[in-house]
């Protein structure tokens, strides 16, 4: 029997959110050893199919609340000024599948994160090029997939306010670790707007139009939101919160992932930390229940992870490892998330267990 979406569960896994999964593959959490993740070990999110774009007759639309419309090829926008930068991205939904009730969507545990390097133009020199028009209040990104979500059809699109359109770090992206974009990865051009959730960083762009009113459409409006009730509007999610993970300790069990590790030595517990709002300033461990605080390395870039490591003396037993991260907001990562509907920024406290033997 089809289970709607909208019944959150804690039941077992259902064959649709199984075929999530697999389409949308999370980063190996071992993968957090590289400073800039593989583009193949990167995650992956794809709400609807990966659409096949020839880059030859592909061109970017840059239009609406504008005295200037214009279109631009893939070569018009490699020729532009060029930055590269890293940026750690991390899917709104990262966590869900912890959350009880659990609801319904891609089963994210802990690995729906990236920290790639992304080459590409800044957005505002665009836009200021097109003029925006003084009642433009927003601009709106469309992606070339579509498909239908609670039985809307439409292109996948999210909006950004002007305001947060002039940060120089938002970028139009065609490059990432120095190589034209996997398909999967939004080819020929994504949209990206480090420090924010995923969400917003639209892949496979297709157009730009400066609008006058506040957008709201489905991926808008509907879904990226805090909120309790299917009916609710609740609050729009936006920056990444501060979240740190640990590289797993020792060797796997195959199938439960259980770790494994030698006693008698001193086991460098080592991971990534990172957050939308502001520098990461703290990580802490915890050692069954008892925290202490981690040695913080560098970051990768403004807008990357930071390092950490802790080392562990691992006595023989079964203990319970841990790692919070605090931000410069104060913000800091809860050991319990408060439910909400849609499995959105579940960032609480990743615990692994371990056998010392
Ligand atoms: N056009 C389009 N852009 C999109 C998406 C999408 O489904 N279609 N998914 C978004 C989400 S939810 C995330 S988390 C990121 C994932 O980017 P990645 O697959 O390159 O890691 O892309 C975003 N951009
Ligand atoms: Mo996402």
């Amino acid at each position: 029997m089809y289970t709607k979406a909208s019944d959150p569960t804690d039941g077992p896994l259902t064959l649709e959110e199984l075929q999530l999964a697999t389409r949308n593959r999370g980063m190996p959490l071992e993968a957090m050893r590289y400073d800039i993740t593989p583009v193949g070990m990167h995650y992956l999110l794809t709400h609807f199919d990966v659409p096949f774009v020839d880059a030859d007759s592909w061109r970017l639309q840059v239009g609406g609340a504008v005295a200037r419309p214009f279109e631009l090829s893939l070569d018009d926008i490699s020729a532009m000024p060029a930055q590269t930068l890293a940026v750690t991205m991390e899917c709104a939904g990262n966590g869900r599948a912890r959350l009880r009730p659990r609801p319904l969507s891609n089963p994210w545990l802990y690995e729906a994160i990236g920290n790639a390097e992304w080459t590409g133009t800044s957005l505002w020199p665009l836009l200021d090029r097109a003029g925006l028009n003084d009642d433009a209040v927003e601009l709106l990104f469309t992606g070339a997939d579509r498909g239908l979500q609670k039985e809307v059809e439409h292109n996948y699109q999210r909006s950004l306010t002007v305001e947060e359109v002039k940060r120089p770090e938002v970028m139009l992206v065609y490059a990432m670790n120095g190589r034209p974009l996997e398909p999967q990865n939004g080819f020929p051009l994504r949209l990206l707007v480090p420090g924010w959730y995923g969400m917003t960083s639209v892949k496979w762009l297709q157009g730009i139009e400066a609008v006058t009113q506040p957008f709201t459409g489905y991926q808008q409006h509907n879904t990226y939101r805090f909120k309790q009730s299917a009916d609710e509007l609740g609050e729009p999610v936006q920056r990444i919160r501060p979240r740190a993970l640990m590289v797993p300790p020792g060797v796997p069990d195959y199938f439960s992932r259980h770790r494994m590790v030698d006693a008698g030595r001193v086991e460098l517990i080592q991971g990534r930390a990172w957050s939308g709002q502001g520098e990461i300033t703290k990580v802490e461990v915890g050692v069954d229940g008892s925290w202490s605080e981690a040695t913080l390395g560098d970051s990768v870039g403004p807008f990357a992870w930071r390092s950490w490591s802790f080392a562990w003396e691992a006595k023989p037993g079964e203990h319970t490892l841990s790692c919070r991260a605090t931000d410069s907001t104060g913000a800091a990562q809860p050991i319990d998330q408060p439910w909400n509907y849609q499995g959105m920024g579940n960032n609480s406290v990743q615990t692994v267990a371990v056998t010392v033997r």
